[in-house]
C-alpha cells in the first residue's frame, strides 16, 4: 500500500458531525432521519474510535521508534466503567459534543446512558487496574494491559422481594463499538497431554510435552486514551476460540459429536467472569482461564520483542510484567517453559530473566483468598508446568538448606508446596519466588504483608517487599463523574489538577473563605438533587436534598462489616420512635453493593437492609428524620452517579482487613467526610486530610490481633454492658423487621454474638456511634462542615493514581515517559 494513504480524523466539530452521519449510514446501515438515540451513541462511539485508532498507531510508531522499556499488566479482571463519556472528556471535547447533540435533539447525557457498562472484574482490584491503564496514557508511559474478553461479565443484580436477583450481563449484546478485533495476531493455546522424557544427543534431560489439545486466543483491543488524547494505550482482551484443525482431527476419526464438545469447552473459557472472590479454587475452568490469560499475554508479548531483532536474553531490560494478584501467577512457570523448553536457554539463566522480568502485587491478607491449586489438576491441566514449578521449589529449597541451618518446620512453610490437605501449589509462593518485587497496596498493608503473609520471605528478602499505596484517576472520578466540582475547582485554581492532583492543595486557603464554600455546598447540593431524582425514578424512594448523605458502596462481605452500619441505623431508628429523640440532622443511608451468588450471610445482609428500608421509609414518625435506600446493581456507571452526592462516606472494615481500598479515596476527593477504622488506606487519607476532618472510631490492628491471638474477645460483655447494643440486637432477633418471618434473621444475632465472631463488630459498635453523634452534630453547623469538605478535597492530590504509576514506573518497572515529540 501506500505510505500515508489513510487521511488522518480531526477533532474539529465539523468533521466529528460528518462522521457520525457517516457511520449511521455506513457502519449502521440507515439513513440519518430514522437514527434511534442508541444508534446516535454507536456512531458517535465509531466516530471516536476512528479518532482514537490514528492516536493509537501513532503512539505505538512513538514506542517503537524509542526502543524504550514496556510495561505489561497482567489481570484476570478489568473495571472499566462506559468508554464513550470518558473518552470526550479525556479528549476535551465534552462542550463541542454537547452543543452538536443539542443542535440535533439530544442529550449528551442521555446519549451517554446507551453505553453498556462492561463490567469485566468484580470490584477493587479491577478498577484499579482500570486507572491505572487511564494514568499510564495520561502520563505517555509504554505499557499495555492484558486480560480476557468475558462473554458474560459480572451478573447484574436486582432486588426482588427484597433479595438480591442475579442476571448473565451479557455486555456484547449491543456490539462494543469501541474493540478492535485483531484476528490475525490470534494465538494457539495448548494444555492437557503428557510429558515424556526424552535426552538430547549430549545428554541432558529433554522433556517433551505431548498429546496436548489446543484452543486459539483471538485478542481484542480497547483503545485507551491519555488525557488530552496525544497518548493512546490499549488493553488488549482475549476470547478463547477452538481451532478447526483440532476439531477436524477429530472429525476425521469419525467423531463428530466429540468434535463439537470440544468446540463448545474451548469457546467455554472465556464465557464468564467468576462472581466471587474466594471461593472458585479447585474449579477447573477457572485455572484454564488462568493459564489461558498467562499464556497468550506471554506469547503476546515476547512476540513483539523478537520482532525487534532482539535477544531473548534482554527480555529484562525491555520488559516489565506486573503480576494483579496471583491469578496470572502462572507466568513464573510459563515463562520459564518458553525460555527453558522452547528457547534452550539453561536454567539458572532463564531463572534470572525470568525473576528480573516479573513483579506481583498482592491484594488481599484474607486466608480464604489465598489461591492455591491441586497438584493433580495441575498435572492434568498443565503437566509441564507442574513439573517447572516442582523444579522451583527443589532448587529454591536447596538454596536455602545451603545458605545456613533452617529447621524443617521452617522449610515446611516456604515451600512452594503446601502438604497439609493433600498436596497444593501456594500461588502467593510461586509469585513471590519467582518476582523481584513484591508490593503491598497501602503502607499497613504493606507491612501485614511482611508480618503475617510472608515473614519468613521477607527475612530472607528484605529488599523485595516494598509499598504502592494505591490511587484512583482523577479524570474519571472527579472530571467526568462530577463536572460541577471540577468546574468549580478549575475556575478557582486553573485546570493543571487534573493532570497534577497535587494542585488541590491550592483550595486548603479557600476553606476560609464563605463564599467559595457555599459554593461549594452548592455544588454538593446539586449532585444531591440529581442522586435523589434518580433514586426516586429506580426505587419510588423520595429523599430530600438537604438530608445528610451517608454512603457505603462496595462488595457486601463480612469483613467489610455493612452490618455495623446496619445496627447503627437501627439505633437511630429506635431512639426516633422508642426515645423520642430529635436527631440534629436528617439522614438518608445509602447501601449498594452486589453479594456473591453463594455467599448467604452476603445475600441475607442485602434482604435484612431491604426489610430495613421497607419499615422505616414508611414509619411516618422517622420519616421526615431517616431514610434507608439500597441502590441495586452497583457498578462503575452507579459510583459515578452516588459519589458527587455523598457527604459521609463509611469505611468501617475491621482494622487489618482491608487491604487498601479505593471507594474511600474517590469520596473524600469528592468532599465527602469518611467514617473511618485504621485500615488500610483509611489511615494515610486521614494523615492527609487532617485528623479533624475524618472521623475515626474503633479498634486499631494490634488490638485486634491480640483478641484474636488470645481469644480473648467475648461479644457477651458488650451486650450485657450496653443497653444500646441490646437493643439493637434483641429487634432483629425478635423480627422486628421481618413481622412475616419471625426467625429470618436470627442467624445474625448468633453470629454477632459468637465467641469466634472473626470481625469484632460489637467491640467496635459504641465508639462508631459516637463517631457519627459528632457527625450529626458538626452537620448540623453548615460553615464548619464545609470547611471539612473542602479539606478533604484540597488534601487528597495524594491519591491520584498517577503518583502510584509514577512510584511503579520509577521503583519497579524502570520505565520512562515517551511523550510525543513537541510537547
Ligand atoms: C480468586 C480465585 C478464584 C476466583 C476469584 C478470585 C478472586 C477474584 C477477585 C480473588 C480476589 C479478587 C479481588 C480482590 C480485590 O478486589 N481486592 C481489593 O483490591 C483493591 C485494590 O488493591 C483494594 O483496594 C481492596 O482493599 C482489596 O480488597
Amino acid at each position: 500500500m501506500p505510505v500515508d494513504s489513510c487521511p488522518l480524523h480531526s477533532l474539529d466539530t465539523g468533521d466529528i458531525s460528518c462522521s457520525i452521519r457517516e457511520h449511521v449510514t455506513h457502519s449502521l446501515g440507515k439513513p440519518c432521519r430514522e437514527a434511534s438515540q442508541r444508534d446516535v451513541a454507536t456512531a458517535l462511539s465509531l466516530t471516536l474510535r476512528d479518532r482514537l485508532v490514528d492516536k493509537m498507531l501513532e503512539t505505538r510508531d512513538r514506542y517503537r521508534e524509542s526502543r524504550a522499556k514496556r510495561m505489561y499488566y497482567l489481570s484476570i479482571e478489568y473495571l472499566l466503567g462506559r468508554c464513550l463519556g470518558n473518552n470526550i472528556y479525556n479528549l476535551k471535547i465534552q462542550g463541542e459534543m454537547g452543543a452538536l447533540l443539542h443542535g440535533w435533539g439530544y442529550e449528551l447525557e442521555d446519549i451517554r446512558e446507551f453505553e453498556r457498562d462492561p463490567a469485566l472484574g468484580n470490584g477493587g482490584l479491577g478498577r484499579l487496574a482500570a486507572c491505572f491503564l487511564d494514568s499510564l496514557a495520561t502520563l505517555d508511559m509504554p505499557g499495555c494491559g492484558y486480560g480476557i474478553h468475558y462473554e458474560y461479565g459480572l451478573f447484574k443484580q436486582s432486588i426482588e422481594n427484597d433479595r438480591q436477583v442475579e442476571r448473565p450481563d451479557y455486555w456484547m449484546a449491543e456490539g462494543m463499538p469501541l474493540q478492535l478485533e485483531r484476528r490475525d495476531q490470534s494465538v494457539i493455546v495448548p494444555l492437557y497431554g503428557r510429558v515424556e522424557n526424552h535426552q538430547t544427543p549430549d545428554g541432558s534431560y529433554l522433556p517433551l510435552w505431548v498429546d496436548w489439545q489446543d484452543l486459539v486466543g483471538v485478542p481484542y483491543d480497547i483503545p485507551i486514551a491519555g488525557f488530552g488524547g496525544q497518548t493512546v494505550n490499549y488493553l488488549r482482551l482475549f476470547a478463547a476460540h477452538s481451532t478447526d484443525s483440532f476439531n477436524m482431527e477429530i472429525f476425521d476419526q469419525g467423531d463428530y459429536i466429540k468434535a463439537v464438545h470440544q468446540k463448545i469447552y474451548s469457546e467455554l473459557i472465556s464465557k464468564i467472569l467468576y462472581p466471587n472472590e474466594s471461593i472458585s479454587f479447585g474449579k477447573e475452568l477457572r485455572l484454564v482461564q488462568e493459564y489461558f490469560l498467562v499464556f497468550c499475554s506471554l506469547r503476546d508479548i515476547t512476540r513483539r520483542f523478537l520482532k525487534q531483532n532482539r535477544n531473548i536474553e534482554e527480555l529484562p531490560e525491555y520488559t516489565a510484567i506486573q503480576l494483579n494478584d496471583t491469578h496470572p501467577a502462572l507466568t513464573v512457570a510459563e515463562l520459564m517453559r518458553l525460555l527453558v523448553d522452547e528457547r534452550r536457554v539453561p536454567w539458572d539463566r532463564a531463572w534470572n530473566i525470568t525473576t528480573s522480568t516479573l513483579a506481583f502485587t498482592n491484594h488481599t491478607l484474607m486466608p480464604e483468598a489465598l489461591e492455591m491449586w491441586s497438584v493433580e489438576l495441575l498435572e492434568k491441566v498443565l503437566p509441564r508446568h507442574l513439573q517447572i514449578i516442582y523444579e522451583i521449589n527443589r532448587r529454591f529449597l536447596d538454596s536455602i538448606r545451603q545458605s545456613g541451618p533452617v529447621d524443617d518446620a521452617k522449610i515446611r512453610r516456604m515451600s512452594l508446596i503446601d502438604e497439609n490437605h493433600g498436596k497444593q501449589v501456594r500461588m502467593a509462593h510461586l509469585a513471590v519466588v519467582g518476582s523481584h518485587s513484591v508490593n503491598g497496596v497501602s503502607k499497613l498493608h504493606s507491612e501485614l504483608v511482611k508480618t503475617v503473609l510472608f515473614p519468613d520471605y521477607a527475612a530472607l528478602w528484605p529488599g523485595k517487599f516494598n509499598n504502592k499505596t494505591n490511587g484512583v484517576t482523577p479524570r474519571r472520578w472527579l472530571y467526568k463523574a462530577n463536572p460541577g466540582l471540577a468546574g468549580l475547582i478549575t475556575e478557582a485554581i486553573g485546570e493543571t489538577w487534573i493532570t497534577d492532583l497535587d494542585e488541590l492543595q491550592k483550595l486548603v486557603p479557600l476553606a476560609e473563605d464563605a463564599a467559595f464554600r457555599e459554593r461549594f455546598a452548592a455544588v454538593k447540593r446539586n449532585a444531591k438533587v440529581r442522586l435523589a431524582g434518580f433514586v426516586a425514578k429506580t426505587t419510588g424512594i423520595v429523599i430530600s436534598p438537604d438530608a445528610l448523605y451517608d454512603m457505603q458502596a462496595k462488595r457486601i462481605h463480612e469483613y467489610k462489616r455493612q452490618l455495623l452500619n446496619v445496627m447503627h441505623v437501627i439505633h437511630d431508628y429506635l431512639r426516633i420512635t422508642e426515645d423520642g429523640y430529635l436527631p440534629p440532622t436528617p439522614r438518608v443511608y445509602v447501601f449498594a453493593g452486589k453479594a456473591a451468588p453463594g455467599y448467604f450471610e452476603a445475600k441475607e445482609i442485602i434482604h435484612l437492609i431491604c426489610r430495613l428500608a421497607r419499615v422505616i421509609n414508611a414509619d411516618k414518625r422517622a420519616s421526615e428524620h431517616l431514610k434507608v435506600v439500597f441502590a441495586a446493581d452497583y457498578r462503575v456507571s452507579l459510583a459515578e452517579k452516588l459519589i458527587p452526592a455523598a457527604d459521609v462516606s463509611e469505611q468501617i472494615s475491621t482494622a487489618g482487613t482491608e487491604a487498601s481500598g479505593t471507594g474511600n479515596m474517590k469520596f473524600s476527593l469528592n468532599g465527602a467526610l469518611t467514617i473511618g477504622t485504621l485500615d488500610g488506606a483509611n489511615i494515610e487519607i486521614r494523615e492527609a486530610v487532617g485528623e479533624e476532618n475524618f472521623y475515626l472510631f474503633g479498634l486499631t490492628t494490634p488490638e485486634v490481633e491480640r483478641h484474636l491471638a488470645e481469644g480473648s474477645y467475648d461479644p457477651w460483655e458488650y451486650y450485657r454492658k450496653h443497653p444500646e447494643i441490646r437493643r439493637v440486637l434483641d429487634s432483629i432477633s425478635a423480627g422486628r423487621f421481618s413481622p412475616d418471618e419471625p426467625t429470618a434473621f436470627h442467624w445474625i444475632f448468633e453470629k454477632l454474638l459468637a465467641k469466634n465472631e472473626r470481625y469484632l463488630h460489637l467491640a467496635d459498635f459504641m465508639s462508631y456511634i459516637e463517631a457519627h453523634e459528632r457527625i450529626g452534630m458538626e452537620y448540623a453547623r453548615p460553615d464548619v462542615w464545609m470547611r471539612k469538605a473542602v479539606l478533604n478535597t484540597a488534601r487528597m492530590g495524594y491519591f491520584s493514581s498517577d503518583r502510584t504509576i509514577r512510584e511503579y514506573a520509577k521503583d519497579i518497572w524502570g520505565i520512562k515517559p515517551i511523550p510525543p515529540r513537541g510537547a
